[in-house]
């Protein structure tokens, strides 16, 4: 790394109101590759990433930014993935330990460069692939997902295709949910462009699949809680808003 980008870096990490976070880098079934990166000018990056603009957090339920960040146009470059392979994401510094992580997909078309015309808004387009919310404990003590990608993950949150997934084009949106902020979530999404491969036939039926925005929403109970105060401080319960996992039939 050049002197100029370790400045440019400490620099980033030293400032407080850069004092949040995204998915740095992508493992594609064990190699690793960069995302977008913020704070960089567009052009010159290549990656399977969808551009954003920066570290901050989406806080506004209806918002398009809401679907890959913002501005969230399209990446220049496309994975190609076996089906049942793993894809992990790196969330590098991450701060925040209260509130969950989510995986998201959506079908783009059968072509493996669909992605890039695909804005995700059509209706009920995404499914969820992995979600993980409160593990233990309590809301205010207790271990969250996020607490444990940087406790005990290196900040590295890991996920497997569907094995029975249907070849073609997917937006892979990673997400978290972060809940430290009484009375207003924070949503962190960042997209990437993959085109799955196999011999699966499977795609989630309507339940599945849900609008964004529009599955989070201001008035959940579950969203709309301050983890600082009962009745929610002291519940050892926390239910994820929004449609079940998806995983497909196994073999
Ligand atoms: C991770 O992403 C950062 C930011 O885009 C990039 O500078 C770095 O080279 C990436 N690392 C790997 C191993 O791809
Ligand atoms: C954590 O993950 C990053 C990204 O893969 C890697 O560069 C780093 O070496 C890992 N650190 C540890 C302690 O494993
Ligand atoms: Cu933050």
């Amino acid at each position: 790394m050049s002197r100029l980008l370790s400045g440019a870096l400490a620099l980033l990490f030293s400032s407080t109101a850069l004092g949040h976070g995204g998915v740095w880098n992508y493992s594609i079934a064990g190699d690793w590759q960069p995302g977008f990166f913020p704070y960089y000018p567009a052009e010159g990056q290549s990656s399977i990433q969808r551009h954003w603009i920066d570290f901050g957090p989406i806080t506004d339920l209806a918002s398009p930014s809401l679907i890959c960040n913002n501005p969230g146009t399209s990446a220049e470059e496309y994975a190609t993935v076996a089906a049942g392979a793993q894809i992990e994401a790196y969330y590098r510094g991450w701060p925040h330990d209260i509130g969950a992580v989510i995986v998201w997909m959506a079908y783009c078309g059968a072509e493996p460069a669909s992605c890039a015309e695909f804005d995700g808004t059509d209706g009920a387009r995404w499914f969820k692939i992995d979600q993980a919310g409160l593990l233990s404990g309590t809301m205010l003590d207790g271990v969250w997902a996020q607490g444990d990608m940087v406790a005990n993950r290196n900040y590295t949150w890991s996920v497997t295709i569907p094995e029975r997934l249907q070849q073609g084009a997917y937006l892979l949106r990673h997400e978290l949910l972060a809940l430290h902020v009484p009375l207003t979530p924070e949503f962190y999404p960042e997209c990437a462009h993959l085109y799955v491969t196999g011999t699966g036939d499977e795609l989630p039926g309507e339940d599945y699949l849900a609008a964004i925005p529009g599955v989070w929403e201001q008035d959940d109970p579950e969203l709309h809680l301050s983890i600082y105060e009962e009745p929610s401080s002291s519940r050892t319960d926390w239910e994820i808003p929004g449609p079940a996992v998806w995983r497909g039939s196994r073999n």
